[in-house]
């Protein structure tokens, strides 16, 4: 008897179990749920004024990177250096015309005058022929460097697992979709984008006690009373060390886009929000601590995630399980952090889970400071309009969690009308 379609079945359940909740339900296509509320320091938002775009820039700004820091991801370093150990080409014609590059490098951070054990991790990038200052997208996934470009000269260490090849490789895109952990890259190197990747769990595991030792011995040194990071804002430095290392030899000025899928959807986030040089975002279904607003959310509960993922935010997020109303800073805010960059959100309408109506309302939350740089915000006033133009973008689809045929040309048509050199 074949069993293969049951054992399939089997561990797609025990994914679906722990990386979404399997649901019937789906997200209402027009805006269900209150508004985005905190009108922190004095705030924004559907009443809040900001005065100027100085009052923004100057003092709001700050202010808030201060305070989400404090209440939900941790702090980040005070300062740090990358230092590229080695740098190699692996092929000049890999994912059908593409230069393969792989990077040593080396990371020490400090915060005050603590020096962190210094983290050394690779980067592998894909660029297109014949154009070294193509858009970068910076990706960080579940799987290792060696999944996300699969190619045989990327180095791996010996004995390192990963996600390619076998039955549970089959389950995985079986249930999260074709491109959960291996993007199209002769697309998009063919569209005229170039592909960076790290595997972050190389200097911030995701896993709860080796996660947890890890952060903390990141955050060695921090001032009394400064959150320790946790693993979202870790990674989210990892997309800052990825420019680190491109910048050093970069000619001219280079558009970089972070990309994230669900945990790494909240990083890049993240990532944009504290690093200006993200000069766009594609956050695909990051759900809470992500896009989604926090308060009276559907789906995933502050409670909910903490316990899960104790490693992922700060110690001061635990305190508002089940009191979200208590929260000083909501997940709009994080989006206007952004502002006036192009961000696109990616949801399904099945994957309730991650909320998606909670990120529509946070984005629309994000909308005044989009249009206090005279930026195009938002162009939609329910979750199923797509307009790939706008710099505050929102794409949803039908089915589930995960990354499916249809997002990849999605993501791509957002770069297109923003990144492409016309
Ligand atoms: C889920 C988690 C979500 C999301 C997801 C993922 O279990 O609850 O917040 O980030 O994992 O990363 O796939």
């Amino acid at each position: 008897m074949n069993r293969w379609p049951l054992l399939v079945v089997v561990i797609a359940a025990l994914g679906v179990g722990s990386c979404s909740k399997l649901t019937l339900a789906w997200a209402d296509l027009k805006p269900d749920g209150p508004a985005a509320q905190p009108e922190v320091l004095g705030g924004f938002g559907s009443q809040g004024q900001i005065s100027s775009l100085e009052d923004w820039t100057e003092r709001r700004r700050p202010a808030l990177k201060d305070a989400l820091q404090a209440n939900i991801y941790g702090y980040f370093p005070d300062s740090y250096k990358l230092a590229v150990l080695d740098r190699k080409v692996l092929d000049e014609n890999a994912f059908g015309g593409g230069r393969l590059e792989e990077y040593k490098l080396r990371a020490q951070l400090h915060f005050g005058e603590a020096t962190s054990e210094t983290k050394i991790f690779y980067m592998d990038v894909v660029t297109p022929a014949g154009a070294p200052n193509a858009p970068v997208i910076l990706i960080q996934t579940f799987c290792p460097r060696w999944d996300t470009l699969p190619h045989p000269a990327i180095y791996r260490p010996e004995d390192a697992g990963g996600c390619g090849g076998g039955p549970a490789t089959g389950a995985m895109t079986y249930v999260f979709g074709r491109y959960i952990a291996t993007p199209p890259t002769e697309t998009i190197l063919a569209r005229g984008y170039a592909v960076a990747t790290i595997f972050p769990s190389e200097f911030a595991p995701d896993r709860k006690e080796k996660g947890l030792a890890a952060l903390k011995e990141l955050s060695k040194g921090r001032a009394p009373g400064k959150q320790r990071w946790g693993a979202i804002a870790a990674w989210a430095w990892g997309y800052s060390l990825m420019i680190d290392a491109l910048e050093q030899d970069a000619d001219a000025p280079r558009d970089y886009i972070s990309w994230g899928h669900s945990r790494y959807g909240k990083s890049a986030l993240l990532a944009a929000a504290f690093d200006d040089r993200i000069t766009g975002v594609i956050s695909h279904q990051s759900g809470t601590g992500g896009a989604s607003l926090n308060r009276q959310k559907k789906g995933e509960s502050v409670k909910a995630i903490i316990d899960a993922f104790p490693h992922w935010f700060a110690k001061a997020y635990e305190s508002y399980a089940n009191a979200e109303g208590a929260m000083p800073v909501d997940q709009h805010q994080l989006l206007a952090l952004i502002a006036p960059r192009p961000v696109l959100l990616g949801n399904a309408r099945r994957d309730v889970w991650s909320d998606p109506n909670g990120a529509f309302r946070a984005a629309l939350g994000a909308d005044p400071v989009y249009k206090l740089y005279g930026a195009q915000g938002l162009d939609q006033n329910r979750l199923d309009v797509w307009a790939p133009g706008a710099n505050l973008a929102y794409w949803i689809r039908p089915g589930t969690h995960g990354v499916v045929k249809e997002d990849w040309p999605a993501f791509l048509d957002f770069m297109d009308a923003h990144f492409l050199k016309k």
